[in-house]
């Protein structure tokens, strides 16, 4: 059997926080483990369509989608949630909100250089960060806070995509989750 529990997964755009999800969903999906995922791509354009990139929508974006995650890991699901979510207290919160109801939350830190990021650059945002077209880009001009002290720390500028999901995965069975 396995319980509902919320990995967040905390790190730069283009540091590879959604390719690790889609990964551990089909690993989990092969398991018969029901996941879902929460990312800028469904939620920013839908419940959170209102907010932008400032400090305080940022803080807004996290606290909804810290609150949405926790139903679905009520419900017995595994939330993967990725967002850049660039401030530990805004990420302490979530956890405190899972903590005060007896829920899983692992933080996930999905570690990657600003060069390798900026390198990938898939959707050429930071092209246009660095050319002024965007404002308040987070490594650009806008801060990154890294988690002190996350359950999972991956370096994806220099593991493989298997070796990410088999270290959350081993956490997952240590945990009890799986
Ligand atoms: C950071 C931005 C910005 C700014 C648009 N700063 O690579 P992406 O495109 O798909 O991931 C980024 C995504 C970040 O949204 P989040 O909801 O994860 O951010 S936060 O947790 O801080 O609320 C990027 C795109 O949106 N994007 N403008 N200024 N990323």
């Amino acid at each position: 059997g396995h319980k509902g529990a919320t990995l967040w997964f905390t790190g730069l755009s283009g540091s590879g926080k959604s390719t690790v999800a889609v990964e551990l969903e089909g690993r989990l999906h092969e398991m018969g483990i029901l996941s879902y995922r929460l990312d800028g791509d469904n939620v920013r354009l839908g419940i959170n369509k209102n907010l932008g990139f400032s400090a305080e929508d940022r803080t807004e974006n996290i606290r909804r989608v810290g609150e949405v995650a926790k139903l679905f890991a009520d419900t017995g699901v595994i939330a993967l949630s990725s967002f850049i979510s660039p401030y530990t207290a805004d990420r302490d919160q979530v956890r405190a909100l899972h903590d005060a109801a007896g829920m899983d939350f692992i933080e996930v830190f999905v570690d990657c250089s600003l060069a390798a990021a900026e390198e990938r650059d898939p959707k050429g945002l930071y092209k246009k960060a660095r050319a002024g077209e965007i404002k308040n880009f987070t490594g650009i001009d806008d801060p990154y806070e890294a988690p002190s002290n996350p359950e999972v720390h991956l370096h994806s500028d220099r593991q493989t995509l298997d070796e990410e999901v088999e270290e959350i995965l081993t956490v997952l069975r240590k945990r009890g989750i799986i």
